[in-house]
């Protein structure tokens, strides 16, 4: 993972959503000019990385032609690196992954862990890209059937283990993959929570984590009021309290809506653990 930018903290991966209907953001950065100034203010206020994600995964949500997401997320990807930004490209497809690692992604994230598209796998060993294998059962409209489990967290574990023996089959190195538990993704609020708790479990598979609980609705859940579910936009700070605890626990990063609240809870994290400068004794 030669390109992807190594600091020795958890890292900011800070969400661009080029979608007319993504949950948290649909529709602001459909414009190229707008999703790239967005993602210049992302990088600018902290974000390590920033993610270009041209298709919705919301739960319900209906996939986009495989053209369409190719032309909302490359020319963003493009002007985003040459601005000196290191971008990600959160796709499930091989062809806009490719096309997106050709104009400069640093990074595929593929929230299906290579079960979306038989080409993925293959097609990210032939690149120098790291790869995000997140946890998946089944596309968005159907996902919250499937969030059925005795165990989550022997289960998540078990199924992330095997897209990860998958991506070293198809010749994806090692060093190149990161795993994520997939929170909102064929899961409850309770099934996230229980994978939260355990985050050594999952570092036990002994790749670097990736936790994306930003505004979800799980937050809106736990912060609900009388009218229901927080909105999400007022899920924030619920967002970074996580992402503190997560950057406690050594996470390689967390994937956020905003950058600086993200960045300043994990630098406190980092100086709470630090052992040196506790005074004496
Ligand atoms: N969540 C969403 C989209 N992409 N990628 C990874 N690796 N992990 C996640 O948790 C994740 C993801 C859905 O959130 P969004 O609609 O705000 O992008």
């Amino acid at each position: 993972m030669t390109r992807l930018p190594q600091p020795d903290r958890t890292l900011v991966m800070g969400i661009l959503n080029v979608t007319p209907d993504s949950f948290s953001d649909g529709g602001e950065y459909l414009d190229v000019e707008a999703a790239v100034a967005h993602g210049l203010a992302l990088h600018t206020e902290g974000a390590d990385i920033v993610d270009v994600g041209g298709e919705s995964t919301r739960p319900g949500a209906r996939r986009a032609d495989p053209g369409t997401e190719r032309d909302r997320v490359v020319p963003v990807v493009e002007r985003l690196t040459a601005a000196g930004v290191p971008v990600s490209v959160d796709t499930m497809r091989a062809e806009v992954a490719m096309a997106a690692v050709a104009a400069g992604a640093v990074l595929v994230n593929d929230v299906s862990g290579g079960l979306a598209d038989p080409d993925m796998l293959a097609a990210v060993a032939g690149v120098d890209a790291g790869y995000v294998a997140m946890h998946w059962r089944g596309h968005s409209d159907r996902m919250a059937d499937l969030a059925t489990y005795a165990d989550v967290v022997a289960e998540v574990c078990a199924e992330l283990a095997d897209r990860l023996a998958a991506a070293l089959a198809a010749g994806v190195e090692k060093e190149r993959i990161i795993l994520d538990p997939g929170l909102g993704f064929a899961k409850t609020a309770e099934h996230n929570w229980a994978l939260l708790r355990r985050l050594d479990a999952l570092a036990a598979l002994g790749r670097p984590l990736l936790i994306g609980a930003s505004r979800k609705r799980f937050l809106g859940e736990l912060l609900a009021g009388e009218d229901g579910p927080r909105p999400v936009r007022e899920r924030e700070d619920a967002g970074v309290a996580i992402t503190a605890l997560a950057a406690a626990q050594h996470v390689w990063g967390v994937r956020t809506h905003t950058a600086r609240p993200h960045r300043d809870a994990i630098a406190a994290a980092l100086r709470l653990g630090a052992r040196e400068g506790f005074g004496a004794g």
